[in-house]
This record gives structure tokens, sequence and C-alpha cells, in this order.
């Protein structure tokens, strides 16, 4: 071996060092990058003050903590006794569309998280169309005409991509939910015959308990 091909094997060497050292600083849990060009991203809001393009309910506020998609997201925080924490959106009437969305659930989550799509008003009955459930235990129901029902399950401590596609709510009031890139299914909707035009994300109930760690929700789009 001459001194020229150890000296090539020694840069070799080096430069597949260095890829590991950029590889090493990487989280293991680190995802994909998104398929889609989020209309919520968060990145150009203020830190700690209202999210742009909602209204909330309780401690949540734009945070630098964790993100999806570039450095900021929206943090849901249960602090106090008996009070909603949420966000809800206004996007207009949409017979057919796809919402997408990311959320950081906690490893030590001890509430439900709510993804809902509601018709004219915020009130679960009459308006209520769409409502997939994170529960702490780590699986997902969804809200059908019965009742509840659980559907598939979600990854604690990293963040989830949900896709709920309700393209065919006008023919036969089912949807389909995707998360993190597979289906769980084509789901019946809770009401027939509506038109979603109200989002609302929501971690807990307002008689849910307090002090566990925060969720966090980026990247949300909808079409
Ligand atoms: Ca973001």
């Amino acid at each position: 071996m001459n001194k020229l091909t150890i000296a090539l094997m020694l840069a070799a060497g080096g430069a597949t060092l260095a890829g590991c050292a950029t590889t090493d600083e990487t989280p293991a849990t680190r995802m994909a990058s998104l398929s889609y060009v989020p209309t919520y991203d968060f990145e150009m809001d203020t830190l700690d003050e209202v999210p742009t393009g909602f209204t909330i309910s309780g401690p949540v506020a734009v945070s630098a903590e964790q993100a999806r998609s570039g450095n900021q997201s929206v943090k849901f925080t249960r602090i106090n006794d008996e009070e909603n924490v949420r966000v809800r959106h206004q996007f207009g009437a949409l017979p057919a569309g796809v919402l997408k969305l990311s959320l950081y659930v906690p490893s030590d989550v001890q509430v439900d998280t709510f993804i809902t799509l509601f018709q004219d008003s915020y009130r679960a009955d009459p308006d209520r169309i769409i409502d997939v459930i994170l529960r702490p235990n780590g699986e997902i129901r969804n809200r059908q005409p019965g009742g509840p029902t659980v559907v598939g399950k979600y990854q604690k401590g990293s963040w989830n991509d949900i896709e709920i596609d309700w393209q065919s709510l006008p023919s036969n009031n089912t949807y389909r939910l995707k998360v993190n890139g597979s289906s769980i299914g084509q789901l019946p909707a809770e009401r027939s015959g509506m038109v979603p035009a109200r989002l609302d994300i929501k971690y807990g109930s307002g008689n849910s308990p307090t002090g566990s760690a925060s969720v966090y929700l980026d990247a949300v789009s909808i079409h």
C-alpha cells in the first residue's frame, strides 16, 4: 500500500466520520420533511402571542420549543382547573376538503386531545361533524353516530402527521383518516349531510386534570 492510497483512505475515513457526526446531531425521531406547504406554519408569528388566523381559549400561544416544520408551533398547556384549552379557526364552508396538521402529544399526557370539524357553530349538538380523539393511552378514537370507537394508534412523545380527507362526506358521510402517512380507514362522520366550516383543536375538557406536559400544533393546511 503506497502513501497515496493511505492518504486517500484517511481522507475517505475523515469524510465518513464528518458525516456520522452530522447524523448524530439529528434526533432519531426526526421525521421526513412535510409533503405540503402549510397554510399556517406559525413561523412569522410573535412568540407567546395568539397564533395568526386562530382564536384561543386558555393558555395557548406561539412557541419555539417544538416544531414539526420550521422553528415555531402553537403550545397548549393545562394549568387551571375548569378551563378549556383550545384553538379555533373558521375556514368557510367546504363540502369536500382535506385538513392536514401535525400534533406533538407528550409521553406523560393525561387527557384527550380533540381534532374537531363543525358546521355553523362550535356546539356539539347540532354542529359537530368529525371528531378525532387522541387518547392518553395512545389510541385514536373516531366519534361515530353510536359514540366514540377505537380506530387506531398514534405515537406519544413525537409529532404525528394527521390528515382528515372528507371528499366522500357529500356522497356517503364518511371521511378518510391518515396518521403518519398510513391510512387508518374510511370512517363514518358523527352526523350526516353536514358541511365542515370550522376547526377546533382542544387539549382536554374543561374538567380534565391539569399539570400534564404541553401539546403542540404545527403545519396546518385546509383546502
Ligand atoms: Ca412551524
